[in-house]
């Protein structure tokens, strides 16, 4: 009996590259680099997202959305209250689970970053039935730079912000 195939579809691809997206820009707007942006850089993503034109409601979005997702209440928002936000918004299927089960092992492999081949492998090993070109896919919707490979420590915040959706 031939195992069974897991189906990647292009609405999932859409919601992780969604999600890598959203990582960037938190990424972007963090300007010490700590992990956590303040209520003045939650107002700047806001305003960069297109969320809202006029200053004074999107300070009050930036406080809404910090009261909201201020999960530890230092007044900051983590990566992850970031996602945690947003990801109501966003579909990822079967593939955050895939994902979620294969990052211990490509993190366990000590490389900076990860390619659809090495993706392959991982799910390849665990049993599970994903295609390389499901695998390229997955691996493009990530790639921000377009060289073929995401880094771990991207996949890492990706494979977190999953853990909301
Ligand atoms: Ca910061
Ligand atoms: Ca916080
Ligand atoms: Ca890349």
């Amino acid at each position: 009996m031939a195992p069974p195939t897991t189906h990647i579809s292009s609405s999932d691809l859409n919601g992780l590259s969604s999600i890598h997206n959203l990582l960037t820009t938190f990424k972007y707007f963090d300007s010490n680099s700590d992990g956590l942006i303040t209520i003045n850089e939650l107002e700047a993503i806001i305003e960069s997202l297109g969320f809202s034109s006029v200053d004074t409601a999107v300070t009050n979005e930036a406080a809404e959305m910090m009261k909201q997702g201020d999960t530890d209440g230092d007044g900051m928002l983590s990566s992850e209250d970031f996602i945690g936000l947003m990801a109501g918004q966003m579909e990822v299927g079967e593939l955050a689970e895939l994902l979620k089960a294969a990052y211990p092992a490509i993190a366990g492999a000590g490389e900076e970053e990860v390619r659809g081949e090495e993706l392959y492998e991982v799910l390849s090993t665990m049993g599970s039935v994903v295609s390389m070109d499901d695998c390229m896919d997955i691996i493009a919707s990530m790639d921000g730079d377009g060289d073929g490979a995401v880094c771990v420590d991207d996949l890492k915040l990706v494979v977190q912000a999953l853990s909301y959706t």
